[in-house]
């Protein structure tokens, strides 16, 4: 099949949080086409693709008009032509159109959306699903999902400091098994909250809403929640996103809800406490973005037996990866495709950490939409983890469901990450 971009085209859709973002479909020569939707993150790293958004009064600043403007005045006509099997010549260009080191000028949600479309109008020319067409001939495996419980931070108008509160079915023998498991904890999640008269909704990724008086009581709570849901901590653990950088910056860690205020080293103490006492085998962002030595010491202090996760603190940079690496940072990372802006740099991040022996997150953003693709990401690329917010909310399910889906096409040669997929030795 003629697999020739024929014509790019952008259009304003609405995301999870109603706000407008962007859609690419992608036409080739021979018929075939694909399409992306840019997510979008509301805890950004300071380092992301830029997000490009018109300003003013309109949709409260949230705009899309110049993110389209540059996909038809400036993407389109360098494309066409182009082979959309291509990805990597595909997404060079979209670099050296930009020429900026965060994609200012043509927007990382233009960039992002257009690398998902001709990446999936390239699956859809050899008639596989996107997934397939990523993995070849080597044996791939669906990913552990790591999903929302509750949701704070800047998802839930910081009404508690820390972001998620997240379960990870590790002793899940199939994917569908881990969601089985993960929808009995929710579901115990919410029973425990209405019982204590303090339920009232969900959050962004369609986690509880966090009515709590402290950071630590939804780790009560989660645990809780999981000897509801009759598992045991060795099949449903717990993991955390801090993302800190939303309330510490130079060295200083203010938690709102509880009115406290720690240095580096008294944090770092503060949650390694909490990894002791409760059943926790990962933490993201565990520190602000701008603290490298302590995310060293916390990496240091737990490493062994936690997976620690740099989101932020990252950005789905390979040099970053491969520096943190050197410097004892991390020992995971998370895979955001529009924190970096095109699919191939995302792929480039990923095999430095997959050198490096690191974990792979392939995750959604908490502003989200319908498209799947980050799902064939995690299973194509074999990266044994995924995390695409809460058990709730369609632009959620849509991404669990489609793992479903991708389960029953591997047929019986279905392999399921499990707790495999988590860089430590053994689990804390
Ligand atoms: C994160 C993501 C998803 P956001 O911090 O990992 O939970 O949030 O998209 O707002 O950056
Ligand atoms: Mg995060």
């Amino acid at each position: 099949m003629n697999t020739r971009i024929m014509s790019v085209r952008g259009r304003r859709i609405w995301d999870s949080r109603g706000r407008p973002t962007v859609e690419v479909d992608v036409h080739l020569e021979g018929g075939a086409w694909g399409r992306g939707m840019a997510p979008a993150g509301a805890s950004r790293g300071s380092n992301e693709a830029i997000d490009l958004r018109d300003g003013g009064r309109e949709q409260a600043g949230f705009g899309v008009q110049g993110a389209l403007r540059a996909i038809s005045e400036v993407i389109a006509p360098a494309l066409i032509g182009m082979d959309a099997r291509d990805q990597d010549a595909v997404d060079m260009e979209l670099i050296a159109l930009d020429g900026t080191p965060n994609k200012a000028r043509l927007g990382g949600n233009a960039t992002i959306a257009t690398s998902m479309a001709v990446i999936q109008s390239a699956a859809a020319a050899e008639k596989m699903p996107l997934w397939q067409y990523l993995a070849g001939d080597r044996p791939v495996r669906l990913p552990l999902p790591e999903v929302q419980i509750f949701g704070g931070g800047a998802h839930a108008g910081q009404r508690i400091d820390i972001q998620d509160f997240l379960v990870m079915p590790i002793g899940a023998e199939s994917f569908d098994e881990a969601l089985c498991m993960a929808s009995d904890v929710y579901r115990a999640a919410g029973e425990l909250m209405a019982a204590l008269g303090r339920r009232s909704g969900v959050a962004d990724e369609g986690g509880w809403w966090p009515e709590f008086t402290s950071n630590e009581e939804p780790l009560e709570l989660l645990t809780r929640a999981i000897e509801r849901a009759g598992y045991r901590h060795d099949q449903v653990a717990i993991s955390l996103d801090i993302a800190a950088s939303e309330f510490g910056r130079n060295g200083r860690y203010r938690l709102a809800v509880e009115r406290r205020e720690f240095d580096t080293a008294e944090w770092i103490d503060v949650v390694t406490r909490w990894i002791r006492r409760y059943p926790i085998v990962s933490v993201e962002d565990p520190v602000a973005e701008d603290d490298s030595a302590g995310m060293r010491a916390f990496t240091d202090a737990v490493g062994d037996s936690v997976q620690v996760i740099g989101d932020d603190f990252l950005v789905t940079s390979a040099e970053r990866v491969s520096a943190a690496a050197v410097a004892g940072q991390c020992n995971a990372v998370l895979l955001k495709p529009n924190q970096v802006g095109t699919i191939t740099e995302t792929r480039r991040t990923m095999e430095t950490a997959r050198r490096l022996g690191w974990g792979m997150i392939v995750s959604a953003r908490s502003g989200e939409t319908e498209d799947t693709t980050i799902v064939h990401l995690a299973t194509g690329w074999n990266t044994g983890q995924l995390k695409v917010g809460s058990f709730a909310r369609s632009e959620r399910m849509a991404k669990w469901n489609e793992g479903l889906r991708i389960e029953e096409q591997m047929g019986k040669d279905a392999r399921f990450a499990g707790w495999s997929a988590l860089p430590v030795r053994s689990l804390a």
